[in-house]
């Protein structure tokens, strides 16, 4: 058995939460909130109560959208103090180009060339703040930028649109010597009715078309391939193979529902551990970020039992993984699977000689029909694992 406290968050595990997770009021389309509003500094000490490591944030999660410099500055004075105070980082920044009705039409994409203006201006402050807090990594996530009605643009000017936001963005990062990686998050619906970048995909084949495309990653979460339909992991490990996971989302999703950003590991427990185990295997370094909030019904001290078991499902499906890993049973038919027979030609990378040698051999169909292919047992072998039955 594990040791009572193998469950205990480390700073090592890098985990973190945006303000306004924990700070989730939980209002919905259909009621007002039922939490009261948590000041940032509060978040802080929750945080660090909780055991995360980090915090991040959009501009106005901290700052109000129309706050003096003056007022500003006072702010984040004391929310850098606070973050001093109980050992918490600030791995993350990222800005709301969503919640203000003047993004009614999208940002980087909308019609208007003024709100398309005030929004690159948006962004490059929130990006001196998360600067000045010491994030490295800003996440652009264009919930806005989408449609109900595709008269209203054609859908490749959206894309143009996006580019020239993101090229920009690049060159102020350049220029101000920030350091930072952009970290794009995918979605496909809601609050739009469509989002252009439905998926990490989507996001994976417009990041080569940048004037930067080493500065810019994505920001892949859980809940948003989920509502998809989607497999999180695969595409996650696409991200991870072209060296583009720079920012992680974790939560859970019922798929078919509205968005919920569920405590993670709650919904989808296999998705889950796959999850997890992909991401220790591969060994990923970055922050492993909880976008989520807790049940509507709870109160402050449920925010905590939720921020708690995020981190917990997490290093309980780690730990599971490594069991995975170190089972003989598993590993002996995963060891089967892969070999080759005597006098298989090599099949890699292509050469005129090994060609040749492979459109002359004969395949026995029959016979290679006849190796096994044990995946039901493999599986069951991870229910029973994950069941703690194993
Ligand atoms: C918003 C959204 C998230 C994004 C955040 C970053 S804000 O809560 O639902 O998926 O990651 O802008
Ligand atoms: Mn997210
Ligand atoms: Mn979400």
């Amino acid at each position: 058995m594990p040791s009572l406290n193998a469950y205990q968050p480390r700073p090592e595990h890098k985990f973190s939460f945006g303000l306004w997770t924990v700070g989730n009021r939980g209002r919905d389309p259909f009621g007002d909130g039922v939490r009261p509003a948590l000041a940032p500094v509060d978040a802080v000490a929750l945080l660090a109560e909780t055991g995360a490591w980090g915090v991040n944030l959009h501009d106005n999660d901290l700052v109000p959208i129309d706050a003096a410099p003056s007022e500003r500055d006072r702010i984040v004075k004391e929310f850098q103090a606070a973050c001093r105070r109980h050992g918490i980082v600030v791995p993350m920044a990222t800005v709301s180009l969503f919640f203000h009705p003047v993004f009614r039409d999208g940002a980087f994409t909308a019609n208007d060339p003024e709100v398309r203006a005030y929004a690159l201006q948006k962004t490059m402050r929130a990006m001196d703040l998360g600067a000045e807090l010491g994030a490295k990594i800003f996440v652009l996530w264009g919930g806005r930028e989408g449609v109900e009605t595709d008269a209203c643009r054609r859908a490749d000017e959206a894309v143009k649109r996006l580019r020239e936001a993101v090229n920009y963005l690049c060159a102020y990062n350049q220029e101000q010597q920030y350091g930072y990686h952009f970290a794009l998050e995918a979605k496909p619906n809601e609050p739009r009715g469509d989002i252009y970048m439905s998926t990490t995909g989507h996001y994976l084949g417009f990041i080569p078309t940048l004037d930067h495309p080493e500065m810019v990653g994505v920001n892949p979460e859980f809940a948003h391939e989920t509502m998809a339909g989607l497999n999180f992991m695969h595409a996650v490990a696409q991200a991870w193979e072209a060296g583009k996971l720079f920012h992680i989302d974790l939560n859970d999703q019922m798929p078919g529902r509205y968005d919920q950003d569920l405590r993670f590991g709650s919904a989808n427990l296999k998705a889950a551990f796959w999850l997890v185990k992909f991401l220790e295997d591969v060994g990923y370094d970055g922050p492993r970020h909880f976008d989520a909030h807790a049940y509507r019904t709870e109160d402050l001290e449920g925010v905590k039992d939720f921020a708690r078991g995020c981190m917990r499902s997490y290093l309980i499906l780690k730990e599971k993984a490594e069991r995975w890993n170190a089972d003989g049973e598993i590993q002996a038919i995963l060891s089967e699977l892969d070999v080759a027979p005597p006098g298989l030609p090599a099949a890699g990378r292509y050469a005129s000689s090994g060609a040749a040698a492979l459109l002359k051999h004969e395949f026995n169909k029959d016979q290679i029909m006849k190796k096994r292919l044990p995946y039901e047992r493999l599986d069951q072998l991870t229910f029973d694992l994950l069941t703690g039955v194993r």
